[in-house]
Formats: structure tokens, C-alpha cells, sequence
């Protein structure tokens, strides 16, 4: 299995990435989704990568904020941000689908696609390798792709944050036209998985798009 195939829902549980540019409304959707999602039945279970567990939240701070991150190599970056999606599936995200619940995470694999691979150039074979390692089988069952220019996700981080950008927010606007093609690239590829929304949209319209795609999966 290529890891950015679509699994079959083996589990009763339902399992929904969100990916996009920094800015570009993840937060925001997945915090409007819950109470919806919990009004239609099941229990929903929000998570975050890098983080989610207390040893993915430890890798988050070295690779945010961690004095020593500067002199990281991409190899390192990769590995890490591997490390805490491999805790994430195996202590949060598998036991949350085997107990039937919807589970919403803020990024996963794609990012890693896509960060890594397409805008820091690791090749396509070793990204590819570690993801299946770092993820078993368990793939997404739906990722949204919020879809927003460089220059507006990052002017919106810009005018959210009081404190200085973090070690992954340092990168020239270039870096982050990569990763939004990088994006629109891989949903092409994997149609059946992804679904791209413009995240310029009011709020609201977006929240009822993915309430479009959400809806029939929660209802199989
Ligand atoms: N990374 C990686 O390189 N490889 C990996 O494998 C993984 C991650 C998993 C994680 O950062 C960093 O790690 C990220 C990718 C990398 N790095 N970079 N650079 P994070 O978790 O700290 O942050 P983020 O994921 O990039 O998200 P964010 O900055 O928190 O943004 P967001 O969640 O997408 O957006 P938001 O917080 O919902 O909204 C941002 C602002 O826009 C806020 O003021 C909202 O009110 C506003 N907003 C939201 N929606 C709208 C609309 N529709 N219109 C207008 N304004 C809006």
C-alpha cells in the first residue's frame, strides 16, 4: 500500500485529517466541527501533530521552540515529526477508532509529504518509507485540504501572533508556495481521499463544505 492511499474502513471509527499552510483555518474548522459532529452521535476525539501524546508534545517543543532545534538537519525534522505520529497512532488514534469514535487531526502524513519531502527535498523514497513506518496502516479515511495563497495564511498568523514566529515559521514565502502546491499536487493524485476547500472563504461556507464531505462517511 503507497501511504497516501485510502485505507477501507476496517474499524468503526472515522478517521479525518485536516492539512494546509500555517493560517489556513484548521483550528478554526475542526473547533466548529466537533459540537456538529457530536449533535449527529458519535463522541469526537481532537488531536494534533506534532504532538497529541505527552511524548509528541515533548518532540513538538524541540522542533517549535527548542533552543538546540536551530542546528537541526531535515533528516533530524523528519524523524522527529515520524516519531510523533508513530506515539499518536498507536496511543491515541488507533485505540479511538477501535472504539468507534470520530477522530479529527490537525495534520499527519500529508504534512510530512509535503513539508519534507516536496519543500525542504528529502526524496520521495525515504519520506514514503517512514511514514508507513511511523503510521502502520492506519490512513486517513478523509482529509481536508484548506487551500489559502502563501501570503494570506501567513499574514493571518502574523497578525494573530504576540510572540516571535517559532522555528518552523522562519522560512522565505517561497518555502510556503512549495508546500501549497506540494498540497493541491498530492489531492490530484489521491481524489478519493482528499477533499480541497478555498480556505479564503467566510468561515461559515467553508464549515458547511466539509460538512458536506464529513456527513455521508459518519452515516456508513
Ligand atoms: N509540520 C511539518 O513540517 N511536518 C509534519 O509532518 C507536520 C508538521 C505534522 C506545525 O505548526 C508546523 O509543523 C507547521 C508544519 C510543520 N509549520 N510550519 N511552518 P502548528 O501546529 O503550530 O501550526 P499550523 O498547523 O501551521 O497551524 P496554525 O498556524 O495554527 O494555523 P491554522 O490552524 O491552519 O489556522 P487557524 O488558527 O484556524 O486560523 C489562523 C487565523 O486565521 C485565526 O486568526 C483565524 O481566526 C483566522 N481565520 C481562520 N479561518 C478564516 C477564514 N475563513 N477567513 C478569515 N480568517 C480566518
Amino acid at each position: 500500500m503507497k501511504p497516501t492511499e485510502s485505507t477501507s474502513r476496517r474499524f468503526p471509527g472515522l478517521f479525518v485529517t485536516f492539512e494546509g499552510s500555517e493560517g489556513s483555518g484548521k483550528t478554526t474548522q475542526i473547533e466548529r466541527l466537533v459540537s456538529r459532529i457530536e449533535a449527529a452521535g458519535p463522541e469526537v476525539e481532537v488531536t494534533r501533530e506534532p504532538g497529541g501524546t505527552e511524548i509528541g508534545e515533548e518532540i513538538r517543543h524541540l522542533l517549535k521552540h527548542g533552543s538546540i532545534g536551530k542546528e537541526m538537519c531535515p533528516e533530524t525534522e523528519l524523524l522527529l515529526f515520524a516519531a510523533s505520529r508513530a506515539q499518536l497512532v498507536r496511543e491515541v488514534i488507533l485505540p479511538c477508532l477501535e472504539a468507534g469514535k470520530v477522530i479529527l487531526c490537525d495534520r499527519f502524513l500529508d504534512s510530512t509529504t509535503v513539508y519534507q519531502g516536496v519543500a525542504r527535498r528529502i526524496s520521495a523514497d525515504p519520506v514514503n518509507t517512514i511514514n508507513r513506518f511511523a503510521i502502520g496502516d492506519i490512513m486517513p479515511d478523509l482529509t481536508v485540504v484548506l487551500d489559502v495563497p502563501a501570503e494570506v495564511g501567513l499574514s493571518r498568523i502574523r497578525h494573530r501572533a504576540s510572540d516571535l514566529p517559532d522555528r518552523m515559521e522562519q522560512e522565505n514565502i517561497g518555502f510556503y508556495h512549495k508546500v501549497r502546491e506540494g498540497y493541491l499536487v498530492l489531492a490530484k493524485s489521491f481524489p478519493d481521499r482528499f477533499v480541497v476547500v478555498d480556505g479564503t472563504l467566510p468561515t461559515e461556507e467553508i464549515e458547511e463544505i466539509i460538512w458536506d464531505a464529513i456527513c455521508p462517511l459518519l452515516n456508513k
